[in-house]
């Protein structure tokens, strides 16, 4: 079995898991403190993480306001913890986990871990600008949430999705909206930023630790009646993109009927123990 895996559960593995922040990292600032903390999850990055290392430090030290970035490192298999802990003398901290979270649960458990004022998560590629990204940040003198897209009117692609990722991408956006009611355009995108007291204080709530984990925590965000704020981007996809977005459907498609479960009237009656079954078996990490 993979991850432990609770979709009904209260609490996720958040706050069970071990980890080491390595050797050397910064002292973290005091919590609320002005300034932007950065969760990138990196599993298997060693090549792509320091390519926008490089490119990201640059833009956030000539601006000046203090930030950190968090990389989540988990599963390890290569180099990745290595490569980021070399810019831990640069604001770069590095949470290194034995285990497998998969994407959504090492993005919240950098959040845990998260003490700015402002909190976002990146992937690993940065498929946004340290601009871009200021832009998005800029968003939370007004509301709770910023989220990226690619879909909202303004927004660019500098490389094309391929067309099935695009067609499947739109058949998600209409399941989240009549199943979630979420009222956005992509929900998809590596790049969302909250009000850091906000986005801690749902941490607890989010079950879903996949790929799909992004609506699990919009919803709540939602529900909690947070201001949302789509945001168009200019987006680079990478031709060298891991997500196996065929294969994921089947997976993607089971967390989403999770997540619309585990918050229904119906969710209180359903032994939990099926479900956390259920979702170990196919809605895997
Ligand atoms: N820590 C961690 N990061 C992950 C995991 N799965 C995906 N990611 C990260 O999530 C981001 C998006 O990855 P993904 O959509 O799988 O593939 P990509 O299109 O190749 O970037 C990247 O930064 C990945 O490194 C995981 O299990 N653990
Ligand atoms: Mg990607």
């Amino acid at each position: 079995m993979a991850t432990p895996y609770s979709v009904l559960g209260h609490h996720s593995f958040i706050g069970r898991g071990k980890y080491d922040e390595m050797v050397g990292t910064p002292v973290p600032p005091e919590p609320g403190e002005p300034g932007v903390s950065i969760v990138i999850p990196a599993w298997n990055e060693e090549d792509r993480l320091a390519r926008t290392l490089e490119r990201y430090l640059p833009a956030l030290e000539s601006r000046g306001d203090p930030f950190e970035v968090i990389v989540v490192v988990d599963g390890v298999k290569d180099r990745t913890a290595e490569v980021a802990a070399e810019y831990a003398a640069r604001h770069v901290r590095v949470l290194r986990f034995p285990n497998k979270l998969g994407k959504g649960g090492a993005v919240l458990a950098g959040i845990k871990e998260s003490r700015y004022e402002y909190v976002g998560y990146l992937d690993a590629d940065g498929p946004i600008s340290p601009q871009e990204m200021y832009g998005l940040v800029d968003y939370l003198r007004d509301v709770d949430c910023v989220v990226a897209s690619r879909w909202t009117r303004g927004a660019s692609g500098v490389e094309a999705e391929p067309l099935f990722n695009r067609l499947a991408g739109r058949g998600w956006n209409f399941l989240t909206r009549s199943l979630l009611f979420l009222p956005l355009r992509d929900t998809q995108a590596g790049a969302k930023f909250f009000q850091g007291r906000v986005v801690r204080s749902l941490l607890a709530s989010v079950t879903l630790t996949n790929r799909a984990f992004d609506v699990d925590l919009l919803y709540h965000v939602r529900k909690e009646g947070h201001r949302v704020r789509e945001v168009p981007v200019r987006w680079t996809h990478d031709p060298a993109s891991r997500m196996p977005v065929g294969r994921a459907i089947p997976v993607m498609f089971v967390s989403l009927l999770g997540v619309r479960l585990a918050n229904s009237p119906m969710g209180k009656r359903v032994p939990r123990r099926l479900v956390a079954w259920f979702m170990s078996e196919f809605g895997g990490a």
